[in-house]
């Protein structure tokens, strides 16, 4: 078997010592296992092409091979095309999408840089897993370059409905750069639908199967690879609590407190706002609680050069101000936020010693926290995950209480059944819950995912036009 090579925008730090958390962990682990070469961007950014170096680690059997970004292609590639375009609108928010045709020509000229460089590090048996948005057209630009390796592509955020994909700028030509690839996976059943329904509408293409696609001579395979989380290792790092959360949790327990939990990104498709005004409405529906209920939102810095993000942020301070203002009282304020990133083990206890997960995003591809969260608890008395219909993962966890995340009484509803919920649901739910994610950790996906790439029986040829 050869090589693994993965291109990710990012790569993880693979030094000693670092703790590797999110959709990293399952491409490490299959890293380490094969052996092989992770390429992306370092991270860093200059101010034109000459003061870019190319970057060569090793560590045991992974090398990462990665280089920075000029600030032009941080502003239009990756500021622009991915986060400006591709995001907003693979997330249905076309009213967010800031179009400009230097984003997409920058976004293709900056795969070609990155294919240009990978290029020359490939083995003919190596095998390829593309990852997430940034990348879509990196099969294409290989191909150009003669390389006919067995190139895969995971796609971590959603697939949108097809109306929706037809409107992003120059979606043809995505088109024709996803189906360079020989394997296409998504993360849940609906996503493959979507596309499925895309191609019917906007291509010659024959489905052959619903896992399997022709166009031309070349054979696509397409399918759903749910995400996971390495289960044992977020329950381990629960279980170990420091000082201060103990403390905190006593205090809780004296003043019979309870606390909701949630843990994002600041993005607007996580749906904070509407989040802490479904709060708003428990306390006010259930006003019995007041005094009783906290509600800590952690949701750490994102992409701060984009408008959209610091509008949100601004939104998100002056709500939980005014729910604050409205409901706190001298001992007790309503909203904890923290507008940090936690560190990791930090954040697996206080997941533990929160009755509520409140994960209710607008619209997510998967979403690891409320695996975390399940993953986190204690299955003697463990907590209730409250979970948007939104996210990918509500295919897989239906014993969460699922709710459309835009209907602020539901959601509110949902709060109040969670905290009267007698212990022995809660168990019940737990179990099923927890065997699911366990089931379908982060190794179980990279190597579905990688069984299916080696299995595919694709032969292909270069610039075909779809
Ligand atoms: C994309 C897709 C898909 C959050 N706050 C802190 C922190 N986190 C960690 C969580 C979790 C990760 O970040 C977030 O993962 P999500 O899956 O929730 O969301 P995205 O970042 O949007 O990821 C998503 C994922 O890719 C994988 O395919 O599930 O749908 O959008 O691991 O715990 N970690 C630390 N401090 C924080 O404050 N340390």
């Amino acid at each position: 078997m050869g090589r693994l090579v993965v291109i990710s925008n990012r790569t993880a730090n693979l030094g000693k010592n670092t703790q590797i958390g999110g959709l990293a962990v399952g491409i490490v682990d299959a890293l380490r296992k094969q052996g092989g070469l992770w390429a992306g961007w370092d991270g860093s950014v200059v101010d034109d092409a000459a003061a870019a170096t190319t970057k060569i680690q090793t560590h045991g059997n992974v090398t990462t091979l990665t280089t920075a970004l000029t600030s032009e292609e941080h502003e239009k590639y990756y500021l622009g095309f991915s986060n400006r375009v591709l995001w907003p609108a693979f997330h249905y928010r076309l009213d967010l999408m800031d179009y400009r045709m230097e984003f997409a020509d920058s976004y293709s000229a900056t795969n070609e840089k990155f294919a240009e460089l990978i290029r020359g590090h490939l083995r003919d048996d190596d095998v390829i897993w593309v990852h997430d948005y940034h990348l879509i057209p990196m099969a294409a630009e290989l191909r150009k370059r003669n390389c006919k390796n067995k190139i895969g592509f995971f796609l971590h955020i959603p697939f949108p409905s097809a109306d929706i994909f037809s409107a992003v700028p120059r979606h043809e030509w995505l088109r024709y750069c996803l189906l360079q690839f020989d394997l296409i996976g998504f993360q849940t059943v609906n996503d493959v639908h979507n596309f499925h329904r895309y191609l019917k509408e906007h291509s010659d293409a024959a489905i052959i199967s619903p896992e399997v696609v022709r166009v031309n001579d070349r054979t696509i395979n397409i399918g759903h690879f749910p995400i996971g989380i390495d289960v044992q290792q977020f329950a381990k790092a629960s279980a170990r609590t420091d000082d201060t959360i103990e403390l905190e949790r006593m205090r809780r327990k004296v003043l019979q407190r309870f606390q909701v939990i949630s843990a994002d990104r600041l993005d607007y498709s996580k749906g904070l706002p509407h989040r802490m005004k479904a709060f708003r409405k428990f306390l006010e529906i259930c006003p019995e609680y007041q005094g009783h209920a906290d509600y800590l939102q952690i949701a750490s810095p994102s992409r701060e050069d984009v408008t959209a993000y610091s509008d949100i942020k601004a939104e998100l301070e002056q709500l939980a101000g005014a729910v604050n203002g409205r409901f706190a009282d001298f001992n007790w304020a309503p909203i904890q936020y923290i507008n940090r990133n936690i560190p990791r083990e930090k954040l697996a206890p206080l997941f533990r010693s929160s009755l509520v997960g409140l994960i209710t995003p607008l619209r997510d591809g998967m979403n690891l926290v409320a695996k975390e969260y399940i993953a986190a608890q204690d299955d003697k008395d463990p907590g209730i995950l409250i979970l948007s219909k939104f996210a990918g993962a509500a295919e897989e966890l239906s014993e969460a209480l699922i709710v459309n995340p835009y209907d602020i009484s539901e959601v509110a509803g949902a709060l109040k059944t969670a905290v009267a919920m007698p212990l022995e649901e809660r168990q019940l739910r737990h179990r099923k819950l927890l065997k699911r994610i366990t089931d379908h950790d982060a190794q179980w996906w990279q190597r579905q995912y990688l069984q299916a790439l080696q299995r595919g029986d694709q032969h292909p040829t270069a610039n075909e036009r779809v």
